[in-house]
């Protein structure tokens, strides 16, 4: 089952409701997707919110939003080889934290954005002003419920200024951390319907005036990290009373001379969840 969260038409209204095809079922009853994520049990709750649906409405005629309410964004990074290696050749310091890291018992954690700084399906995501060397990152996204529960997955895109991590690792959060640097959805796939957890497609296509200039595809066969050890870090010391997200990182890098660029359309796909697409607004927010 996937869930949405959405208006429809020119009614603002935030609904909730479930994905079937290519139309959406908007739940009478249930206004907020934590009503269903953080039940006991996320399938029975939808499935009786299913039983009690308004009618479908087709998918043209919704604005879908970031599956996303008050929880925090938090990243798991350098859990893909290919994530190492990029962070190492960028890296003006030399990058053995990252081959450490890599290997350590504890994996690299970070917070990485509010539900303000999120934005959702068709919503532009920002290069940062002060960065040359802008990238997407396409990740599998952990939606868990106050108690940790994995309740289902969605899909992340961890925009990152390579650049500015590049030149010292401690200004990782102003590489990661700004306005529309973090997209989210376009649903939420319940645990039960994805593919094995080593088995789950991951791709990225960026378009550019109309030309597909990357096109990559990896898979989570790569993730150096099991799902439950990163949720357990994550829980160590930390109480998420709204839930969290967690971005488990990227497996795909473009080559070095790529960076994002206002008007690019960047397109994550993930197997069992659907396709992200946004595309990259003006680099400044004033523009
Ligand atoms: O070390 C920096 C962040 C790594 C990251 O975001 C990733 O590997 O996805
Ligand atoms: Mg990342």
């Amino acid at each position: 089952m996937r869930l949405a969260r959405f208006s429809i038409g020119a009614d603002p209204t935030v609904r909730v409701g479930l994905v079937e095809d290519d139309r959406v079922l908007p739940f009478r009853s249930i206004a907020s997707l934590a009503d269903v994520l953080h039940s006991a049990n996320p399938k029975t709750t939808a499935e009786s919110a299913r039983a009690d649906a308004l009618a479908a409405v087709p998918m043209t005629d919704v604005h879908l939003l970031a599956p996303i309410e008050r929880q925090e964004v938090w990243g798991a990074g350098v859990t893909y080889e290919r994530s190492k290696v990029a962070r190492q050749e960028e890296s003006e310091t030399g990058g053995s934290f990252y081959d450490l890291v890599y290997t350590a018992d504890r994996p690299e954690l970070f917070f990485k954005a509010t539900p303000s700084r999120t934005v959702g399906p068709g919503q532009p995501i920002r290069v940062r002003a002060d960065s040359k060397w802008c990238v997407p990152e396409p990740e599998l996204g952990l939606v868990l419920a106050p108690d940790l529960r994995l309740v289902g997955f969605t899909i992340g895109n961890d925009v990152s200024a390579r650049d500015i991590e590049g030149r010292n690792p401690l200004y990782l959060p102003q590489a990661k951390v700004y306005d529309a640097c973090c997209a989210l959805g376009p649903f939420v796939t319940l645990a039960d319907a994805m593919p094995p957890e080593r088995e789950i497609g991951i791709g990225l296509k960026i378009e550019r005036g109309g030309a597909v200039v990357i096109d990559a595809e990896t898979s989570t066969a790569r993730l150096a990290r099991r799902f439950a050890e990163l949720i357990d870090w994550l829980g160590r010391d930390n109480l998420f009373p709204d839930g969290c997200i967690l971005l488990t990182g990227t497996g795909i890098v473009p080559p070095d001379e790529f960076s994002l660029e206002e008007g690019d359309l960047v397109q994550i796909t993930i197997a069992g969840i659907g396709t992200l697409t946004n595309p990259v607004g003006p680099r400044s927010k004033q523009a």
